[in-house]
């Protein structure tokens, strides 16, 4: 049997973290696509040029075309235009949906029976967009937003407490936006809840520090967006799908009925395995919960509109 076949298009920021990340895991051979010249192949050569140091024995293309792409089992699509200071993830649709369109096109001709992990923001319509383009079964498709934005909940609590951030278990729902879902109740140190242990006006803070986690980072960086993390929470989607692990992780999917949500794709806890995504996790949610996970549906929804307005899908 041979290795994995993972394909990450676009080998900007996230894209090439994501690569490196993979390497240095050797969940599979990398094939990195960019529409720039020479970039993709610079980069998979310094990251083939890194495996001898870091024991990984692994092939990493580098192209601009999607022949090499062939047979992959995962596809990483990260292609796309990053946000700048003031702008919000939404403004980026009219030209990631071309984006994501064209390459999902030339992705699932090639690979049609990978599972495909979207990254490209506005990220709830992106998945939208590459699902209607591919046709792909709900289970083959989702997207990466609620690992990153866990992950961003769990740093501030556990620089909170002064503690580990290995003990802090996060859930943060909904779309990948300003009306994301942190779930406070869900949120443990060890097993115990934060509401037992942070008072409640330092919660409320800590979630909209969560909530304004990635425009901290545009701010502060003003050329581009995080990539670090977001390629790392990415990896860890991948990693569960290629070694099976039956991981519960909040993932962009499609829900038809789940949590009373009908016909789109939100952030719900799922089981990933190898089969994707392989069962919607179903939590208990107070009325309010619920609530908010319902707005942010409406949201993507009306993202997701706005695209067939604008006649780009
Ligand atoms: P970047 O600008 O560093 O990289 C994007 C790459 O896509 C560039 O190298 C560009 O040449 C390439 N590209 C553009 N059009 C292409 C096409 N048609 N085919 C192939 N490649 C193409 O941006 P970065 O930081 O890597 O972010 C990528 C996307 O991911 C952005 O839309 C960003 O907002 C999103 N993002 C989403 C996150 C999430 O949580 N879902 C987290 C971080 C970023
Ligand atoms: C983030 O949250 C840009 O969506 C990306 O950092």
């Amino acid at each position: 049997m041979g290795r994995p076949k993972i394909s990450v298009i676009g080998a900007g920021n996230v894209g090439a973290s994501a690569a490196l990340k993979l390497a240095e895991l050797a969940l599979g051979d990398v094939v990195l696509v960019d529409i720039v010249e020479g970039m993709p192949q610079g980069k998979a050569l310094d990251l083939m040029e890194m495996c001898p140091v870091s024991g990984c024995d692994l092939n990493i293309i580098g192209t601009n075309s999607y022949d090499e792409t062939e047979g992959s089992d995962i596809v990483i699509i990260t292609s796309g235009i990053p946000r700048k200071p003031g702008m919000s993830r939404d403004d980026l649709v009219s030209t990631n949906t071309k984006i994501v369109k064209q390459v999902t096109e030339e992705v699932v001709k090639r690979s049609p029976k990978s599972i495909l992990v979207l990254v490209t923001n506005p990220l709830d319509a992106m998945v939208y967009v590459a699902h209607g383009v591919s046709g792909f079964p709900k289970e083959r498709i989702m997207g990466m937003a609620g690992v990153l934005d866990s992950a961003r909940f769990r740093t501030f609590i556990a620089m909170e407490l002064g503690v580990s951030v290995e003990n802090i278990h996060a859930f943060v729902l909904g779309g990948h936006g300003d009306d994301m879902v942190p779930l406070a109740r869900y949120t443990t140190v060890s097993g115990v809840p934060i509401t037992e242990l942070i008072p409640k006006d330092r919660i409320d803070a800590l979630i909209q520090r969560t909530r304004d986690g990635g425009a901290e980072i545009v701010k502060l960086l003003k050329t581009g967006s995080a990539f670090y993390a977001p390629a790392a929470s990415t990896v860890e989607m991948v990693e569960a799908i290629l070694k099976d692990k039956k991981k519960i992780l909040p993932c962009c999917v499609f829900t038809d009925g789940a949590y009373g949500i009908k016909d789109t794709f939100v952030g719900l806890p799922v089981k990933l395995g190898k089969g994707g995504v392989e069962e919607v996790f179903q939590i208990k949610l107070t009325d309010d919960e619920l609530r908010q996970l319902h707005v942010s549906a409406d949201h993507v929804k009306e993202l997701c509109q706005r695209i067939h307005e604008l006649g780009l899908l």
